[in-house]
């Protein structure tokens, strides 16, 4: 079966779940905190959303909901003429899907540029799990990102090493 449904047109689009941590921010090491996210990348920006915890969203896999709300997202952005901050246009989408996923533990995460960021699969003194990508912003923040679907984990460490080296700095 497919884990991963990519309905953009562009190929710098593309959304998925994925278990995401901070190592560091701002230059400064932090905790770390796993969470399984819905991530979204969109031009140059990489936006998580927080989700319910895996064991809701492995759950809306198997009852089939994830394509929808997928689509909702996608068809949300694509409709939205003006864009919005990232940050709450996740959290719109999120506030939408309430009521038909029935989730009410949804909410923003953050956004990261790419711009100026490197990408490589991390080290295994950085995390246990297997298939971990580590990603360094320009910003300074470190993030860890994981799945245990190899062809996922695979496919968005293509999406993202392409995406860092086409977007320049305007
Ligand atoms: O790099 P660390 O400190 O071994 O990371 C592990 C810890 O964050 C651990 O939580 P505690 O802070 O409660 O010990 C997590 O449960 C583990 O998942 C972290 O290691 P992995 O290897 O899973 O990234």
């Amino acid at each position: 079966s497919t884990y991963v449904l990519d309905l953009s047109d562009k190929p710098s689009e593309k959304c998925g779940v994925l278990n995401v941590t901070k190592i560091t921010e701002n230059g400064k090491k932090v905790r770390k905190n796993w969470t399984s996210s819905w991530t979204v990348l969109q031009g140059s920006s990489l936006l998580f959303a927080k989700g319910q915890g895996s064991g809701t969203s492995w759950s809306y896999y198997r009852s089939g909901s994830i394509p929808e709300l997928l689509l909702t997202l996608l068809a949300n952005w694509k409709r939205s003429v003006k864009p919005r901050p990232a940050v709450s246009y996740v959290h719109s989408v999120h506030e939408r899907s309430k009521a038909k996923f029935g989730g009410n533990q949804s909410k923003p995460e953050f956004t990261v540029d790419l711009r100026g960021g490197s990408v490589d699969w991390a080290s295994k003194d950085k995390s246990s799990k297997k298939h971990v990508i580590e990603l360094k912003t320009h910003q300074g923040t470190e993030l860890l990102i994981q799945s245990e679907i190899d062809s996922v984990i695979n496919d968005w460490y293509r999406v993202l090493t392409d995406t860092i080296s086409t977007h320049a700095w305007e």
